[in-house]
Formats: structure tokens, C-alpha cells, sequence
């Protein structure tokens, strides 16, 4: 039986950055799930994880890297392996991830090595100079696999696939794009049994608030909007499917049975567009009872979030909920094509926050040509949202990710450099401390509105809500968390040396007295 091995890179960030979010590999799980249903053995490596809290330099300056390193996933990789493939899901992370293709590529001269994901569909042509790497997988590639796995047992040409880049005479050289997966029902679920899931279950590893026993799933594929600053539209094109809400239920029920889940985060790119269906999924949900919640930490539109809608996604369990603001003023925001009515999506996010939601606000400063006027119009609104009832409000960096309109049209003007490994882990819109602007401020003064104005939210938001502090304290002292906030102080609580049996629901009953608590017993009997 021919095989793959599937690789998901140990997390990058840059040096500085504030909070790191890891979770599961939805997309890695999927295109295994493909592989594996076209006959292959497949073997996955998830150095994340594997080792969700080691943390290692990157194998590039001023980069830091969460997970297995280069070494020991090199040692891992089945050595009669037929083909091996690449995550290569975020342009920033790319310069450690071509330093482990160069190393597989040293030790596996023979062994085609395939990299997919967004970071690969924005940058084919850069990537493919890069002897080391054998073919990109373009775009949403559950399909792409059924075909490479035929090409690695020898059944096709590379020639006859579409939505792949190889190189052809030396070029690099793309297919005809794939169209759209169209029937999302009928897709293999995601192959958990090859990851190791436990580690994210039961470390709280989620892009979601920690709610429980977190898995990340999808209940629609693609975005019909073309905000420029997206690398989306190129990515998964403009057509959006939903799958059946029954579907999604069932994998929601399965989850629950199989691996004790108590909490889905929805990665889709836009969740709630579609009423009639949100509604459908709603009472599908209900009637279930499956005693669960869920989370669209994804920026949401508010076109859609009335009253009914928003009462019916909250009795379906839906807690969390982010609106995708992004700028406060209508200038930039027609500039970027988001078309929001900023009025109209405050009025549901009070609604949302009337309702129980916990709702997080999210916002970019530095778009290309922003005046300081429009950065102070998007803290204004910021602060405005945080005095709604907002409790999280994020000030994001705009970076210029390749794939995105943004990119293309600053590329022309001449603003930004070619593609390179410097240009790569420049793109750091989660670092306070990035100079790049492409704006009237500069990226440090970008920096200190983002410091101080989530300081200024925050202090808003809990002076308006002095029981968020109350609520805080009792969540992360029994190792959960209901907002932004509550994350971060958990996380950061999990990394003191306080007796581990606090803030820590794994914590099991002990069943003899533990030395922690000989201590404590010790200190209050003094
Ligand atoms: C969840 C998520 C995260 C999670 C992490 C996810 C993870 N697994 O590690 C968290 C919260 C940590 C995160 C962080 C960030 N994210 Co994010 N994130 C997403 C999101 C919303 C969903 C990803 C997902 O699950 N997709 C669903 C699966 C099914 O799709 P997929 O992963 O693309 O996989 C498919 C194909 O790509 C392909 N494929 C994937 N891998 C492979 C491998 C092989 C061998 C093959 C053949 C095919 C293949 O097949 C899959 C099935 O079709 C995407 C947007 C989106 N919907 O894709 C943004 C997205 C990936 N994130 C993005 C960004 C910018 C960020 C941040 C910089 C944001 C920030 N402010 O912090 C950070 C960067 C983190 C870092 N390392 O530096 C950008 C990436 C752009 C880029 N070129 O870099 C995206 C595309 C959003 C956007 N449009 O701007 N993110």
C-alpha cells in the first residue's frame, strides 16, 4: 500500500507577540481524511501537538517556534515513505517551514514533497523556486488529494490535476484552478483518529475561549464578501456552501460521544449569512440537546443578527460571538470594500450583549492611505463598542498578506518588496512592536494606540462591569474562561508555579493528600 506523511510545523510567531492561540489542524485533518479515502496509509505529524507548550528558536532571527522542532520531526517521518506533505498555512510562519522542507528534502532526495494550505496558494510560484519542494496544492484541496494520491500509486499525470503547481520545464507552472467543492456533505470527516487530539482537549488548545473539551469544525466553506485585505477570495473564490445543519449536528453528537467534547469553536470564514438555514441549524440543535457550546471566533457581519436570529443561536448554545468591525470609519471601510453600517452592527451587538453573548469587537488600524483621522474614528468606535458592552475589543495591525487584493495593488505602486523571507516574518500584525506602516502613523505610534487602546476598553468595559472582575477571578481559578480576557489571565496563570490543582480541570480528585495541599494546610494552620 502506497503511503504520505502528513506534516502540520510547529507554530511561529514573532519574538514579542502578544497571545498565542493554538489549536487543533482542521485543514491538515480534512486533506488526511482525503488521502486516506483514496487508499493511501497516511502518517500524521502534528508537531504542535506533539508538544503544544515546548517552544524553540525558529530557524529564523527575531521568530520563535511552538512545538516539536526540525530535528525531531525529521526522526519521526516514516523512512519508506512514498510522498510527504506540508502545512503551510500562514505566509509569517513560512520562513521555519522552508527550512524543514530543505531538511526532508536533504534526507528524502526521492520523495515528492507537497505543501498546501493558504500561505501555499498565495505564493506557488515563490515557493516552487525552491528545489526542496515538489508540488503546491492549490486552494481547497480535499479534492486535489484524491487525485495525488492516484498520481503517487502512478494511476495520473501530474498534468491531468487540477488546482496543483509543480514545476514544468524548470518553470513554475499552475494547472486549471478546481472548482468549488459543491456537495460539502459529502466530504469525509476530519481525520482526528490520526491526531493527537488529547493534548488540545484536555490543555485547553482552541481558538475559542476554554469552554470545556474544545474541537474546531466547520459548518460552511468560503465567503461571498471581497474585503481586499483577505487572502480569502483567492484562496477559496467567492462561492459559499453551506453544509446540511442535520451534518453538522451529527459531527457536533459524534464528537460528544467519541471524545467527550463539550465545546465546538467554528472556524468558518462566515457562519451566520443565511437565516433561514442559522434558524434550521438552531432548532436541529435544540432538539438534540446535546448539552454543548459554541463559538464563532471568527469575525462575524451583523447583517443578518437581529433580535429572533440572535435569540435562537444563544438557545442553540452559541456563547461567544465576534463582530468584524474592522475600521470605524466609513472611509477606509468602503476603501477596503467591507460593507458594514456601523450603526446597525452596534445595535446587534447590544442585542447580542442583552442576551448573555459575550462578544469580542474586532478592529484594524494602518490600512494603506489611512489618515490619522480614520485611526482615531476606529478607536472611537472601539471605545464605543467596549461602553455597549463589548468585552473584548482587538486592535489588529493591518499586514499586507500575499493573495490579498491589498498586496497586489501596494506590490504595483511599489510599496512593498518582493516576496522574501525577510518580507514573510515582517508580517507580524500580532507584534505591538512592528515599525512597517503603510499609513499616515507610523508603525510605532500603530503600536502605542493598540496598547493603549485596548487598556482604555478594558478599563471601560470593566468599570461599566466591576462584576467581570468577580467573574474572572472564579473562572480561572476553576480553569475556564468566558471572554478574551479571562484567556489570557488563564493562561498566563497556568505558566506560575501555583499548586497546579487550581485553575487546572484536569485536576482528578487526588487520593492521597497532595504536597501542594500539605502546604497550604500547613500555612493557614500557622
Ligand atoms: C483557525 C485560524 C487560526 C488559528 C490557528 C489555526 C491552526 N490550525 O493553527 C489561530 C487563531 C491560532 C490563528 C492565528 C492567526 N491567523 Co488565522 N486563521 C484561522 C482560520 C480562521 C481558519 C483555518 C481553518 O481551520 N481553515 C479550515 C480548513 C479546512 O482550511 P485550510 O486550513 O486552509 O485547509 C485546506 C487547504 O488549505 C488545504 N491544505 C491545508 N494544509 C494542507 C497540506 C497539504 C499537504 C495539502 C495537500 C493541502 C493542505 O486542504 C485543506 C482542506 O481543503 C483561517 C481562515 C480560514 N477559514 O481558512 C485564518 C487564517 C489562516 N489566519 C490568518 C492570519 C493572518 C492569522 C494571524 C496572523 C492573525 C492574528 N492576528 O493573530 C495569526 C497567525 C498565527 C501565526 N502562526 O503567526 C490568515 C492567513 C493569511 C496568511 N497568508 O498568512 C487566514 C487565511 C485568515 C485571513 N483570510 O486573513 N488563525
Amino acid at each position: 500500500m502506497k503511503s504520505i506523511t502528513l506534516i502540520r510545523p510547529a507554530f511561529v510567531l514573532p519574538a514579542g507577540s502578544y497571545g498565542v492561540d493554538v489549536c487543533p489542524p482542521l485543514g491538515l485533518a480534512y486533506v488526511a481524511a482525503a488521502f486516506e479515502s483514496a487508499g493511501l496509509h497516511v502518517t500524521v505529524i502534528d508537531a504542535v501537538g506533539e508538544a503544544p507548550l515546548a517552544k524553540h528558536n525558529a530557524a529564523y532571527p527575531g521568530l520563535v517556534a511552538r512545538g516539536l522542532s526540525v530535528e525531531e520531526i525529521l526522526a519521526r517521518i516514516p523512512r519508506d515513505t512514498d510522498a510527504i506533505g506540508v502545512s503551510a498555512m500562514f505566509s509569517i510562519e513560512w520562513p521555519h517551514h522552508e527550512f524543514l522542507c530543505q531538511e526532508i528534502s536533504k534526507i528524502f532526495p526521492d520523495t515528492p514533497l507537497i505543501v498546501g494550505g493558504e500561505h501555499a496558494t498565495a505564493c506557488w510560484s515563490y515557493l516552487l523556486t525552491n528545489p526542496a519542494i515538489t508540488i503546491c496544492a492549490l486552494g481547497e484541496a480535499d479534492e486535489s488529494a484524491l487525485d495525488l494520491a492516484a498520481w503517487i500509486k502512478g494511476e495520473l499525470r501530474l498534468e491531468e490535476i487540477s488546482g496543483i503547481a509543480y514545476r514544468r520545464d524548470g518553470v513554475p507552472y499552475a494547472t486549471p484552478r478546481r472548482s468549488r467543492i459543491q456537495s460539502v456533505d459529502e466530504l469525509p470527516l476530519p481525520a482526528w483518529h490520526l491526531i493527537p487530539l488529547e493534548p488540545y482537549l484536555s490543555g485547553g488548545f482552541a481558538y475559542g475561549v476554554d469552554r470545556g473539551r474544545s474541537i474546531p469544525m466547520m459548518a460552511t466553506r468560503g465567503c461571498p464578501h471581497q474585503c481586499t485585505f483577505c487572502s480569502n477570495p483567492q484562496m477559496w473564490t467567492q462561492r459559499y456552501f453551506v453544509r446540511t445543519p442535520k451534518a453538522v449536528v451529527d459531527e457536533m453528537e459524534l464528537y460528544v460521544r467519541k471524545y467527550a467534547v463539550q465545546n465546538v469553536d467554528f472556524h468558518d470564514l462566515t457562519t451566520l449569512l443565511k437565516r433561514e438555514w442559522v434558524l434550521e441549524l438552531c432548532r436541529e440543535l435544540e432538539a438534540r440537546e446535546l448539552d454543548i457550546t459554541w463559538q464563532l471566533p471568527n469575525g462575524t457581519r451583523s447583517e443578518i443578527l437581529d433580535e429572533e436570529l440572535l435569540s435562537a443561536v444563544i438557545r442553540a448554545g452559541c456563547r461567544n460571538i465576534a463582530y468584524a468591525a474592522e475600521s470605524g470609519s466609513p472611509r477606509t471601510l468602503k476603501m477596503i470594500k467591507k460593507k458594514v453600517d456601523l450603526e446597525r452592527m452596534r445595535h446587534s451587538l447590544r442585542i447580542a450583549v442583552r442576551l448573555g453573548f459575550v462578544v469580542r469587537v474586532h478592529l484594524i488600524l494602518g490600512f494603506p492611505d489611512e489618515r490619522r483621522s480614520d485611526l482615531y474614528q476606529s478607536l472611537w468606535f472601539g471605545l464605543k463598542t467596549a461602553w455597549d458592552g463589548a468585552e473584548d475589543v482587538l486592535l489588529f495591525r493591518f499586514a499586507p498578506y500575499p493573495g490579498s487584493e491589498i498586496y497586489a495593488q501596494q506590490r504595483q505602486l511599489g510599496n512593498l518588496p518582493e516576496l522574501s523571507n525577510d518580507y514573510f516574518a515582517s508580517l507580524a500584525f500580532t507584534s505591538l512592536f512592528n515599525r512597517k506602516s503603510l499609513c499616515a502613523a507610523s508603525g510605532f505610534e500603530i503600536g502605542i494606540y493598540q496598547f493603549f487602546g485596548m487598556v482604555f476598553y478594558l478599563l471601560v468595559g470593566l468599570t461599566r462591569n466591576p462584576s467581570r472582575i468577580i467573574r474572572a477571578v472564579r473562572n480561572v481559578l476553576a480553569g475556564r474562561s468566558e471572554s478574551g480576557l479571562e484567556k489570557n489571565l488563564l493562561s498566563l496563570y497556568r505558566k506560575t508555579p501555583f499548586p497546579r490543582w487550581i485553575g487546572n480541570r484536569q485536576w482528578k480528585k487526588p487520593s492521597a493528600i497532595s504536597p501542594q495541599l500539605v502546604v497550604l494546610l500547613s500555612f493557614y494552620a500557622t
